[in-house]
């Protein structure tokens, strides 16, 4: 969204002014998808990855590294390749149909961070098992263009973060921070992709909120960790910007690492997996199914211990980006009494979902969110445009933001062909799940959008979550499987994943049955099929046996429970749910092999055996000779770890190096 757009944005106030336009033109953009694309149907099973990565630049004899700025000029060098073009590859050329997957090369796009690149496959990934193995080899080739367009002393890493980001120097080219986009005490406004639509999005955030964005996260608290800790980059001093007071007024909190920019939260690196659905009926259901196992997702991929030199409390990046991009004023936030804004919002535009939307008789209105906000005459516009009451609340609630990006050229006429006013409130909302309708004019069918995942530092692991996500995807649509709980469970869920090891330590709210009732008149759902060996079936409930209480429906249980399943046969786990769906599929025994390997990873993640890379990369820092046990993370111990990030990425533990991270017998492919 956004890249291809120009013109001239709107500054805050005059954009503030144009929101309801905006919203109103978006809802009837979306209107005219819906009534073209509701019918889609046979559209076939297609998926995607995205793998997102920092550019950083080593410096070997003086022992430091860098996060490099040449976003532009590496996409630039990747843009004009004769052989990558030649393959299909290079940047993004929508005009492009799918090609054989696999077989096109990569594209590149830019990201946030003007550090930041984002690759994936050259065509969408099918149906095949097949396809399942090509994954990881397309993404080491990915990383290898990547690496290929970049100065001899560039790599592309795969940490979610740069953990010296925010630390002043550590960018090249050098530039002061401070600047009028952002006015970061700790980045200048280069830090941020050039692009208009990135500098916009963070002024204008900024501007809307009236103070600058507050990140503080829990520093870790070290045995030599002076304590009450007060993050001593902090400049209490600066007088370039009005912001500059916020510090003066209590924005740094005691006990945090505070940061102050969208870079600090949208510089993060995720891995991404959309899917294309048979229809829209399908694309609802697996937006509905695959939310609940987001917070999941997020602790099992749990690799962001380390900001702006730090070692932090938390393991992941999701509530830092949430704040890096919170847009709510005071009175939205409830620090004020309502007075010039229409409601109080309880979250973040960057924040786990808050709504279901499929029309599945197993979808009881307890599980909604019972506080949910939603704009009503947006909603009663879409009802009365034909769609169904839960999708309208659906949109009604993402349309209660205002469109932070606006051009002042877009506003002249409405055209229903384009989706370009819907496409600016859908693709500000960054939920965790994100249900994406048919782009007009295209042949692509209904999407969903898998978001939690934290990037692994190998290409192994990240094709063995996309794998894991495909597969418990595929289990769940064929199986028809249950995850439903209340939603606002899965909002407390995503904060329980923050917790430092919250993988082994913590519970999470999960469904106590995910397995389909027998088959009744208003639910068409099948059994696994007779044969396959789905472990510890559950009794069969009477289809109209009385429906219980939504509270007996689920419990808290550990990661390893949901996952690997328990030993009592209470819960059956995602695992063994997909083992007994490649049992009920033909698989051949080579392909089920290497299947395994990326399971075992799954396996070994939840049930402790092997560490997240936030584990891993704390026990680093800690084990390293430079550090002092007071929290910080020096550059050289960054430069040292980022080497052994590549190290990781080339070795993959085969040299017995992180294998407590990736196992021991990775086998060679
Ligand atoms: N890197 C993010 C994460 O770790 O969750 C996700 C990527 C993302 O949401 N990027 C923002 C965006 O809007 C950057 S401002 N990207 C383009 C889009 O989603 O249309």
């Amino acid at each position: 969204y956004g890249c291809s757009a120009v013109g001239t944005p709107l500054e805050w106030p005059e954009a503030k002014k144009v929101a309801q336009h905006v919203r109103e033109w978006g809802i009837e953009q979306l209107l005219a998808i819906w009534r073209r694309a509701k019918g889609k149907e046979r559209d076939a099973l297609l998926w995607g990855d995205e793998i997102e990565y920092i550019v950083v630049a080593l410096n070997d004899e003086e022992h430091n590294v860098k996060l490099s700025l040449r976003q532009a000029d590496i996409l630039e060098a990747l843009a004009s390749d004769p052989e990558l073009l030649k393959q299909g590859g290079g940047v993004p050329d929508l005009a492009r149909g799918p090609v054989k997957s696999g077989k096109t090369a990569p594209t590149f796009h830019p990201e946030f961070g003007r550090f930041m690149l984002e690759a994936t496959p050259g065509a969408p990934w099918g149906i095949g098992f097949k396809d399942l193995l090509d994954v990881e080899q397309d993404m080491k080739w990915r990383r290898q263009i990547a690496k290929d367009h970049m100065d001899a002393d560039e790599f592309p890493i795969t940490m979610t973060t740069f953990p010296l980001l925010g630390d002043r120097k550590s960018i090249t080219p050098w530039f002061p921070p401070s600047g009028p986009r952002l006015r970061s005490q700790f980045v200048p406004d280069e830090i941020a992709n050039p692009h208009i639509r990135f500098p916009t999005l963070a002024a204008n955030i900024r501007a809307r909120r009236g103070r600058k964005v507050e990140l503080n996260v829990p520093v870790f608290h070290d045995k030599q960790t002076t304590w009450p800790f007060s993050d001593p980059t902090v400049d209490y001093n600066m007088h370039n910007w009005p912001e500059d007071d916020d510090v003066r007024n209590g924005a740094a909190k005691e006990n945090h690492i505070y940061m102050d920019a969208m870079a600090f939260g949208m510089g993060s690196c995720c891995l991404q997996i959309t899917f294309q659905a048979k229809n829209i009926d399908e694309g609802r259901k697996m937006y509905d199914q695959l939310s609940p196992l987001g917070p999941v997702l997020l602790a099992l991929t749990a690799a962001t211990p380390i900001y702006k030199g730090f070692l932090a409390d938390t393991d992941v990046r999701w509530n830092q980006i949430s704040r890096a991009v919170d847009d709510r004023t005071p009175e939205e936030l409830g620090e004020k009494p309502l007075k010039n804004d229409r409601w109080r919002i309880p979250k973040s535009r960057y924040a786990s979902n808050s709504t279901y939307i499929s029309q599945d008789p197993r979808l009881r209105p307890e599980y909604l969110d019972p506080d949910l906000v939603i704009d009503e005459k947006l909603k009663d516009r879409l009802v009365e445009g034909g769609m169904d009451d839960l999708l309208a609340t659906h949109f009604a609630h993402l349309f209660i933001r205002d469109p932070i990006v606006v051009f002042s050229e877009d506003l002249k006429e409405l055209d229903l062909d384009k989706a370009d006013h819907f496409e600016n409130l859908q693709s500000t909302n960054w939920q965790h799940m994100r249900f994406k309708p048919p782009p007009p004019g295209s042949e692509i069918g209904w999407r969903v959008e898998v978001r939690p995942m934290e990037i692994q530092i190998t290409d192994f692991e990240n094709a063995a979550f996309s794998v894991f996500v495909v597969l418990i995807t595929r289990a769940l649509l064929s199986f028809d499987l249950n995850f439903y709980i209340p939603i606002t469970r899965t909002t407390q869920n995503m904060e329980t994943a923050h917790r430092r090891d919250a993988v082994l330590n913590d519970m999470f709210y999960f469904r106590k049955d995910p397995l389909p009732k027998r088959p009744s008149k208003t639910n068409g759902a099948s059994n696994p099929p007779s044969g396959s060996s789905t472990p510890r079936m559950h009794p069969i409930i009477p289809p109209d046996s009385p429906v219980g209480s939504v509270e007996d429906e689920y419990e808290l249980m550990t990661v390893d429970e949901i996952i690997n399943g328990r030993a009592d046969g209470t819960f059956p786990g995602l695992i063994p749910l997909v083992e007994s769906y490649l049992d009920s599929v033909n698989v051949d025994v080579e392909t089920r092999c290497e299947l395994a390997q990326y399971l075992a990873l799954i396996r070994g993640r939840a049930n402790g055996s092997l560490w997240t890379a936030a584990k891993w990369i704390r026990y680093f820092v800690r084990e390293h000779k430079g550090y002092n046990f007071d929290s910080v993370v020096s550059d050289g111990i960054v430069y040292d770890l980022v080497k052994a990030a590549e190290r990781l990425t080339v070795n993959e533990g085969r040299d017995g190096f992180g294998k407590e991270m990736l196992g021991e017998c990775r086998q060679r492919r």
